[in-house]
């Protein structure tokens, strides 16, 4: 096998974190419940640019801390944390030098929340890793997905991915520290000349390990399943389970849908003995914490991780 992998698959279990703009509200747009989870708020409420941009300003965590946050997931017995940099909104959760959209800019926090985790995963010995919607993006006029906003005129994908996601990328596996992973989602037809920009920028780290969600043809280093855990290991292939702790990925108003401490452990034993990985998410609220019923699950995982090793 290719040693890159050695501490993920020692790892085993790690934390995915859905947390942007869309947790100011919960996913509820003007108070209207919308489907779906809430990190896609803007497209199914089909929310213009302009519109949207007001809730970034209402993005204050002033609950957050890198500090505290990582080490609940190490009390879980987690090993590697994989955070949302950019969803599908446009957002950068980092002091992003390639628009003003970011969380440094156009919020009243202010705070690189990205360079706070990096620093507390490096001080706790956590591996952190980066989730970007490479793809979509619903805030540049290039990007793809947000066909609603009849205002904005489009310009091409390459242009978006010259102009944004390429210098965000290089800013993220360069001014971050080391990388464990970095984690593309929703793959969509691009240029060769933007899958080989993006695609060689992870190079910039030669231990970073990469999901196979860039785009048809680019494999990364594991396969990704969404939600449900394969019946069988698929033959010949690394793998992880990315999975919610209740319906939504990102912070949503009255999702009571928690997976029970019994049903999370049993995931994980289902998922580990088949040579698998765990990437269980959790979703920040607007003020920066988790809900109690998520800090008590990981609480309950870690105890029963400590008997059970
Ligand atoms: C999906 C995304 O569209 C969801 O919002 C979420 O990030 C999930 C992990 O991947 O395809």
């Amino acid at each position: 096998g290719d040693s890159r992998l050695d501490w993920w698959h020692e790892a085993k279990f790690g934390m995915f974190v859905h947390w942007g703009v869309y947790s100011v509200t919960g996913g509820e747009y003007n108070g209207q419940k919308l489907p779906n989870s809430a990190e896609w708020m803007m497209a199914r409420g089909q929310i213009p640019i302009a519109e949207y941009e007001k809730y970034a300003k209402q993005f204050n965590p002033t609950k957050f801390n890198a500090d505290e946050f990582v080490g609940l997931a190490k009390q879980a017995g987690m090993k590697y944390i994989v955070i949302t940099a950019k969803h599908h909104d446009g957002f950068a959760m980092f002091g992003s030098t390639a628009t003003h959209y970011n969380v440094v800019e156009a919020t009243p926090f202010k705070r690189d929340i990205m360079k706070e985790l990096a620093d507390a995963c490096q001080k706790q010995g956590i591996k952190f890793g980066f989730y970007y919607s490479q793809a979509q993006d619903w805030h540049h006029p290039g990007g793809f997905g947000n066909s609603w906003d009849k205002s904005i005129k489009r310009v091409s994908t390459d242009e978006y991915v010259n102009e944004k996601a390429v210098p965000e990328v290089r800013q993220l596996l360069t001014e971050y520290g080391p990388i464990g992973i970095f984690w593309w989602d929703t793959p969509r037809k691009m240029s060769q000349e933007s899958f080989d920009a993006l695609h060689s920028l992870t190079k910039l780290q030669p231990n970073v390990i990469t999901n196979d969600r860039l785009g048809e043809g680019y494999r990364g280093d594991y396969k990704t399943f969404e939600r449900n855990i394969p019946q069988q290991a698929p033959a010949g292939e690394d793998w992880e389970v990315c999975m919610p702790i209740s319906g939504s990925w990102g912070y949503k108003k009255g999702d009571n849908d928690f997976k029970s401490p019994a049903q999370l452990i049993r995931n994980l034993i289902d998922i580990a003995s088949k040579g698998g990985n765990y990437l269980l998410n959790v979703s920040p609220t607007g003020e920066g914490t988790l809900m109690p019923e998520s800090v008590e699950r990981l609480k309950l995982i870690g105890q029963w991780m400590k008997i059970n090793g």
